[in-house]
This record gives C-alpha cells, structure tokens and sequence, in this order.
C-alpha cells in the first residue's frame, strides 16, 4: 500500500514558533558546531514526502496520526524491538532495531518545549548525503528538541548531516543513529543544573564525535550502545562560550572506538563511568585543557582522575 505523507505542514508551525532564544552562540569550529542558523530556515512551507509507509508523524502541532497505531499497520519488524521501561533500559549492546518503516524529512522536526515525539521506530533522515566533517547549522538536524521536550523510539538513517538537537533537558528514549555523519547528537544550549537523559539507544559509524555538548549542566546517558566511533562524548573544547558540563555514563557498551569521553579539567567538567563494557575502545576519559578563543585545546591526561570518575572495576574488556 502506498501513503503519500505530508511531510509537514509542521514547517509552518515551527516558523511562526518564535525562538525562546534568539540567536545562538557564535561557536568556533573544530570542537564545536558552527554558529546554528535561525529556525526560520526550516520555513520551506509545505514540503512534501513520499513514503512507502505512514509516516508516524505527530507532534504538539499537528495531532496527526497516532503514532502506536499507525506504526502497526506497517509491516511486523523482524526482531523484537529494545524493551523500554520509564524508570530506563540497564540492556546495552544490542545492535540496530528493526524499523517500521521510512521517512525523508522535506524540513526539520522540531519539538516543542515540554512536548513529545513517538516515531514509532521509523527511520527519520533528509533524504540528503552525509557531507562529512563540515559542520552543519539547525536547519541540517532531524529533529531538533526545544527544551524540555522528549523524542522516543525513533531511528535516525543515513541520509542526512546533524541527528539530533537539544535546547535544553532532553529526554531520549530508545533514539538510535544507523550511520551518524558529523555527529549524533548536540545539546546546543542548556543551563547549569539541567540535565539532559538519553536512556537505552546506540549508535553506529561515527567518523568523529556522537554525543556533542556544547551548552552547559549534565549529559546522562544508559544502556547505550556505541560501535565503531572517534569521540562518543565531547565537551566542546573550544566555543565561544564555555561552561562547566558534566557526563554520566552507565551500562553502557563500546566497541571499537578512539575515547569515551574528551573532557575540559579546566572548566571543572566530570565524566562518571559505571558498568562499562568496552572492546578495541583506546581511552576511557581524556581531559583538555578547553579555551574559549576557538584554539584546538591541549590534551592534559587519560585515566581516573578528579575529572574522570571510575575505578578499574567499573570497566570490563570484552
Ligand atoms: C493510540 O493507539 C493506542 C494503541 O493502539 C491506543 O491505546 C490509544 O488509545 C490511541 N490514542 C488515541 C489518541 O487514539
Ligand atoms: C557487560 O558484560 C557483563 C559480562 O559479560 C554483563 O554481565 C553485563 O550485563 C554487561 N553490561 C552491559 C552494560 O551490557
Ligand atoms: C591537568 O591534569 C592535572 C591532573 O591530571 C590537573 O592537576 C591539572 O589541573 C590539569 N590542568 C588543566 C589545565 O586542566
Ligand atoms: C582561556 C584559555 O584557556 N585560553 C587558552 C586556549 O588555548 C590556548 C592554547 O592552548 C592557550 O594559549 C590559551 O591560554
């Protein structure tokens, strides 16, 4: 059966969302996301999608399709989907779920503050090529996440640049990247004592970075899965403005990657490791010495520390 999607009239409810924020920061490269575009970039208007499924697209703007129905009606996936708990998933290593079906985002999604997304294990990209390591503005992200929104159950494919964006205290639960391209994911802004979940999910062939944050407070991540990566979490080293951040990995499984975590002792960031697996993965924790003047930041050490907080037992070699 083939459904055309209108994929979205949900352009138009973004652009006429005024930004809580404003413009963003002006960040510097190499660590860091370039300076983000304003949301009026994804105004494209309606855009159209062709689908060979229906999409499950609902949001706080269009109660549209009801996503646990809709996705049923697509065909049975092959495998048995990651169970999620609310109190969060302790399961990691799992490898790709299977999907429900596909769908080429014409503009990006965005997600209101305080509202959810269920994509209903669909994959979501751009329909558009991976351009490497050149970085990308919010108008090349699948979804972005406004602050205190939450995205669940979706798989982010191949064929697009930014994953996903967070403007503060996300919640993503069962999110996975099936290619990343220049990073996974990148909580843009964020403030001090905030802190951002992702529970359960993974990751898969990032070149470089997966988990980016640039804003400020905690990044904490369970039962996630990382394979074949450069970075999975990245303190931004040197954006123009800087903060202390903080990163809490549990149960957690990594194969075949360069670092964990690349963190800022400088600034007073943390990295918390507990019940890590990992495999061809080369440091746990690096700390920098980050600056705010777009500098490549000097590498300072690797291994526990005030800064990296894990002891030997918290790690175990596959
Ligand atoms: C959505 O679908 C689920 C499962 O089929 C059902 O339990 C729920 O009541 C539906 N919600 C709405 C708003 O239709
Ligand atoms: C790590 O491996 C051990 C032993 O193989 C297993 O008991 C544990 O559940 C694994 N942890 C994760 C987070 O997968
Ligand atoms: C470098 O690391 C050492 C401990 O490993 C720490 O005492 C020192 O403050 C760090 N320097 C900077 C600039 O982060
Ligand atoms: C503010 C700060 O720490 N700036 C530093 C950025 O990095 C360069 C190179 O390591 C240093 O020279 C700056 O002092």
């Amino acid at each position: 059966m083939q459904y055309t999607v209108l994929a979205l009239g949900l352009a138009l409810g973004v652009s006429a969302m005024p930004s809580p924020y404003g413009h963003s920061h002006h960040l510097s490269p190499r660590d860091c996301e370039e300076p983000s575009e304003e949301s009026s970039s994804i105004s494209a208007g309606l855009t159209t999608a062709t689908s060979s499924y229906l999409a499950p697209i609902e949001t706080s703007y269009f109660p549209a399709a009801n996503v646990s129905s809709s996705s049923s009606s697509a065909a049975e996936p092959e495998m048995t989907i990651m169970p999620i708990s609310s109190s969060g998933s302790s399961t990691s290593g799992g490898s790709l779920p299977a999907s429900s079906g596909s769908s080429a985002l014409g503009a990006t999604q965005t997600i209101a503050p305080g509202e959810s997304f269920d994509g209903g294990m669909y994959v979501y990209d751009r329909g558009v090529s991976c351009t490497g390591q050149e970085e990308g503005g919010d108008s090349d992200a699948v979804f972005i996440i406004e602050n205190g929104g939450s995205l669940s159950n979706v798989i982010i494919g191949p064929n697009q640049i930014e994953g996903v964006h967070c403007e503060g205290s996300c919640t993503l639960t069962n999110v996975w990247w099936s290619a990343v391209c220049e990073d996974a994911f990148t909580i843009k802004l964020q403030d001090a004592g905030e802190i951002t979940t992702i529970t359960g999910g993974g990751a898969f062939g990032a070149e470089d970075k997966v988990l980016q944050h640039n804003g400020a407070g905690t990044m904490s991540v369970s039962g996630f899965t990382v394979d074949n990566f450069g970075k999975l979490y990245r303190s931004c080293g040197n954006c123009d403005e800087m903060y202390e951040r903080h990163v809490i990995f549990s149960d957690l499984t990594a194969t075949e990657g360069k670092s964990l975590a690349g963190i800022n002792s400088n600034y007073g960031d943390t990295a918390t490791f507990t019940n890590v697996n990992v495999s061809g993965v080369g440091d746990i924790c690096v700390t920098y010495t980050g600056n705010d003047s777009g500098d490549e930041p000097e590498k300072n050490g690797s291994g526990p520390s005030e800064s990296c907080i894990y002891s030997e037992s918290d790690i175990t070699e596959l």
